[in-house]
Protein backbone atom coordinates (compact mmCIF):
# COMPACT_ATOMS: atom_id res chain seq x y z
CA UNK A 1 0.00 0.00 0.00
CA UNK A 2 1.26 3.74 -0.58
CA UNK A 3 1.48 5.79 2.28
CA UNK A 4 0.90 8.98 1.03
CA UNK A 5 2.83 10.83 4.03
CA UNK A 6 5.87 9.55 2.35
CA UNK A 7 6.19 11.32 -0.61
CA UNK A 8 9.37 12.01 -1.88
CA UNK A 9 10.32 14.79 -4.31
CA UNK A 10 13.71 15.10 -6.35
CA UNK A 11 14.80 17.77 -9.35
CA UNK A 12 17.00 16.36 -11.06
CA UNK A 13 19.56 18.39 -13.68
CA UNK A 14 19.67 17.02 -16.93
CA UNK A 15 22.81 18.95 -18.80
CA UNK A 16 25.32 19.04 -21.29
CA UNK A 17 25.84 20.49 -24.74
CA UNK A 18 23.02 21.19 -27.30
CA UNK A 19 22.35 18.17 -29.66
CA UNK A 20 23.41 15.38 -27.59
CA UNK A 21 19.94 14.27 -26.66
CA UNK A 22 18.56 15.58 -23.35
CA UNK A 23 15.65 15.50 -23.95
CA UNK A 24 15.80 12.96 -26.45
CA UNK A 25 16.58 10.77 -23.83
CA UNK A 26 14.44 12.40 -20.70
CA UNK A 27 11.02 11.30 -23.40
CA UNK A 28 12.58 8.07 -23.83
CA UNK A 29 12.55 7.15 -19.99
CA UNK A 30 9.22 9.34 -19.23
CA UNK A 31 7.63 8.34 -22.28
CA UNK A 32 8.81 5.87 -24.33
CA UNK A 33 9.55 6.62 -28.10
CA UNK A 34 12.20 8.73 -30.33
CA UNK A 35 11.92 11.82 -32.22
CA UNK A 36 14.45 12.38 -35.12
CA UNK A 37 14.16 15.71 -35.72
CA UNK A 38 15.89 18.45 -33.68
CA UNK A 39 14.09 20.83 -31.49
CA UNK A 40 16.40 22.25 -29.56
CA UNK A 41 15.15 23.30 -25.96
CA UNK A 42 14.14 26.86 -25.13
CA UNK A 43 15.51 27.73 -21.49
CA UNK A 44 14.68 24.76 -19.86
CA UNK A 45 11.31 21.71 -19.99
CA UNK A 46 9.81 20.05 -17.33
CA UNK A 47 8.94 16.29 -17.08
CA UNK A 48 7.21 14.85 -14.21
CA UNK A 49 7.99 11.48 -14.01
CA UNK A 50 6.21 9.02 -10.39
CA UNK A 51 7.89 6.11 -9.39
CA UNK A 52 6.66 3.69 -6.75
CA UNK A 53 9.11 2.39 -4.23
CA UNK A 54 8.75 0.43 -0.87
CA UNK A 55 5.49 1.73 -0.39
CA UNK A 56 6.44 5.28 -0.94
CA UNK A 57 5.68 7.75 -3.97
CA UNK A 58 8.48 9.03 -5.89
CA UNK A 59 8.13 12.14 -8.13
CA UNK A 60 10.84 13.29 -9.84
CA UNK A 61 10.95 16.40 -11.95
CA UNK A 62 13.76 16.79 -14.99
CA UNK A 63 15.25 19.95 -15.42
CA UNK A 64 16.27 19.10 -19.10
CA UNK A 65 18.16 22.54 -19.59
CA UNK A 66 19.04 23.72 -22.96
CA UNK A 67 22.28 23.28 -24.37
CA UNK A 68 22.81 25.87 -26.41
CA UNK A 69 25.13 28.89 -25.49
CA UNK A 70 22.03 31.17 -26.14
CA UNK A 71 21.02 30.04 -22.79
CA UNK A 72 23.53 30.65 -20.76
CA UNK A 73 22.19 33.70 -18.99
CA UNK A 74 19.41 31.21 -17.33
CA UNK A 75 21.33 28.38 -16.28
CA UNK A 76 22.36 29.17 -12.65
CA UNK A 77 18.76 29.59 -11.60
CA UNK A 78 17.92 26.42 -13.42
CA UNK A 79 19.98 24.55 -11.18
CA UNK A 80 19.16 25.55 -7.90
CA UNK A 81 17.77 22.91 -5.55
CA UNK A 82 18.79 19.94 -7.94
CA UNK A 83 19.20 16.37 -6.02
CA UNK A 84 21.35 15.14 -8.55
CA UNK A 85 22.24 16.09 -12.19
CA UNK A 86 23.06 14.07 -15.27
CA UNK A 87 25.92 15.03 -17.31
CA UNK A 88 25.20 14.05 -21.21
CA UNK A 89 27.90 13.60 -23.87
CA UNK A 90 27.71 12.19 -27.42
CA UNK A 91 29.56 9.35 -28.37
CA UNK A 92 29.30 10.53 -32.05
CA UNK A 93 32.32 10.35 -33.86
CA UNK A 94 32.47 14.26 -34.95
CA UNK A 95 32.77 18.05 -34.24
CA UNK A 96 30.11 17.54 -31.37
CA UNK A 97 30.88 14.67 -29.90
CA UNK A 98 34.43 15.82 -29.48
CA UNK A 99 33.09 19.51 -28.13
CA UNK A 100 30.82 17.45 -25.94
CA UNK A 101 33.08 15.41 -24.37
CA UNK A 102 35.30 18.44 -23.90
CA UNK A 103 33.09 20.11 -22.16
CA UNK A 104 32.01 17.74 -19.43
CA UNK A 105 34.19 19.33 -17.26
CA UNK A 106 32.81 22.87 -17.70
CA UNK A 107 29.25 21.02 -16.83
CA UNK A 108 30.46 20.09 -13.71
CA UNK A 109 32.01 23.19 -12.47
CA UNK A 110 28.98 24.75 -13.06
CA UNK A 111 27.16 22.24 -11.03
CA UNK A 112 29.66 22.24 -8.31
CA UNK A 113 29.13 26.53 -8.36
CA UNK A 114 25.59 26.47 -7.90
CA UNK A 115 24.20 22.95 -6.08
CA UNK A 116 25.91 21.52 -2.68
CA UNK A 117 27.85 18.15 -3.25
CA UNK A 118 25.05 16.18 -5.18
CA UNK A 119 25.56 12.81 -6.94
CA UNK A 120 26.30 13.66 -10.65
CA UNK A 121 26.44 10.78 -13.34
CA UNK A 122 27.28 10.61 -16.73
CA UNK A 123 25.81 9.55 -19.86
CA UNK A 124 27.26 8.88 -23.23
CA UNK A 125 25.29 8.89 -25.32
CA UNK A 126 23.98 8.01 -29.01
CA UNK A 127 26.14 4.65 -29.18
CA UNK A 128 23.28 3.70 -32.37
CA UNK A 129 26.18 6.08 -34.09
CA UNK A 130 29.61 3.82 -33.39
CA UNK A 131 30.93 0.74 -32.74
CA UNK A 132 31.15 -0.12 -29.52
CA UNK A 133 34.71 -1.36 -29.24
CA UNK A 134 35.63 1.76 -30.40
CA UNK A 135 34.99 3.11 -27.35
CA UNK A 136 38.01 4.43 -25.05
CA UNK A 137 37.17 3.14 -21.24
CA UNK A 138 40.02 4.32 -20.06
CA UNK A 139 39.35 7.64 -20.73
CA UNK A 140 35.88 7.86 -19.65
CA UNK A 141 36.77 6.05 -16.46
CA UNK A 142 39.47 9.20 -16.31
CA UNK A 143 36.61 11.73 -16.45
CA UNK A 144 34.78 9.69 -13.96
CA UNK A 145 37.46 9.87 -11.37
CA UNK A 146 38.51 13.38 -12.21
CA UNK A 147 35.02 14.47 -11.78
CA UNK A 148 33.97 12.43 -8.85
CA UNK A 149 31.28 11.38 -11.33
CA UNK A 150 28.63 8.36 -9.34
CA UNK A 151 28.93 6.28 -12.50
CA UNK A 152 28.55 6.33 -16.36
CA UNK A 153 26.35 4.92 -18.57
CA UNK A 154 26.08 3.97 -22.33
CA UNK A 155 23.12 5.01 -23.69
CA UNK A 156 20.76 5.46 -27.19
CA UNK A 157 17.76 7.45 -26.94
CA UNK A 158 17.11 6.18 -30.33
CA UNK A 159 17.36 2.51 -29.87
CA UNK A 160 16.67 2.78 -25.68
CA UNK A 161 19.34 0.95 -25.27
CA UNK A 162 20.83 1.49 -21.71
CA UNK A 163 18.19 4.66 -20.99
CA UNK A 164 15.63 2.75 -18.83
CA UNK A 165 18.67 1.36 -16.58
CA UNK A 166 20.46 4.13 -15.83
CA UNK A 167 17.56 6.60 -15.19
CA UNK A 168 16.46 3.85 -12.75
CA UNK A 169 19.93 3.27 -11.50
CA UNK A 170 20.10 7.37 -10.49
CA UNK A 171 16.65 7.16 -9.04
CA UNK A 172 17.74 4.51 -6.91
CA UNK A 173 20.67 6.09 -5.47
CA UNK A 174 18.78 9.23 -4.25
CA UNK A 175 15.94 7.95 -3.03
CA UNK A 176 18.41 5.59 -0.43
CA UNK A 177 20.32 8.57 0.05
CA UNK A 178 17.41 10.71 1.28
CA UNK A 179 15.28 8.30 2.32
CA UNK A 180 15.25 9.63 5.70
CA UNK A 181 14.35 12.64 4.80
CA UNK A 182 11.26 14.27 3.49
CA UNK A 183 12.74 16.86 0.48
CA UNK A 184 11.44 19.94 -0.89
CA UNK A 185 11.46 20.79 -3.94
N1 LIG B 1 21.19 8.42 -33.51
C1 LIG B 1 20.83 9.04 -32.38
N2 LIG B 1 20.34 10.29 -32.43
C2 LIG B 1 19.96 10.86 -31.25
C3 LIG B 1 20.10 10.21 -30.00
N3 LIG B 1 19.66 11.05 -29.04
C4 LIG B 1 19.27 12.17 -29.66
N4 LIG B 1 19.44 12.07 -30.99
C5 LIG B 1 19.14 13.09 -32.02
O1 LIG B 1 20.01 14.19 -31.77
C6 LIG B 1 19.34 15.43 -31.98
C7 LIG B 1 19.40 16.26 -30.73
O2 LIG B 1 18.65 15.65 -29.70
P1 LIG B 1 17.99 16.47 -28.49
O3 LIG B 1 17.43 15.46 -27.55
O4 LIG B 1 17.08 17.50 -29.00
O5 LIG B 1 19.31 17.18 -27.88
P2 LIG B 1 19.42 18.16 -26.65
O6 LIG B 1 20.63 17.74 -25.90
O7 LIG B 1 18.15 18.18 -25.87
O8 LIG B 1 19.68 19.58 -27.33
P3 LIG B 1 19.37 21.07 -26.75
O9 LIG B 1 17.91 21.11 -26.40
O10 LIG B 1 19.73 22.03 -27.82
O11 LIG B 1 20.25 21.27 -25.54
C8 LIG B 1 17.93 15.06 -32.41
O12 LIG B 1 17.87 15.09 -33.84
C9 LIG B 1 17.72 13.65 -31.91
O13 LIG B 1 16.83 12.90 -32.71
C10 LIG B 1 20.64 8.87 -29.99
O14 LIG B 1 20.81 8.22 -28.95
N5 LIG B 1 21.00 8.35 -31.21
MG1 LIG C 1 16.83 19.67 -25.53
Amino acid sequence: MIDSRFEYRFKIAVIGDGRVGKTSLITRFTKGGFQKDYIKTIGAQLSMFDQEKKGHNIKIIFWDIAGQDDFNFFRPSFFKNSKAAIVVYSLEDNKLGENSFKHIKDWCSDIEQHCENIPIVLFANKVDLIDKTSIDEDEIQDIVKKHNFLNYYVTSAKTGEGVISAFNALIDTIYYRFKELSTEL
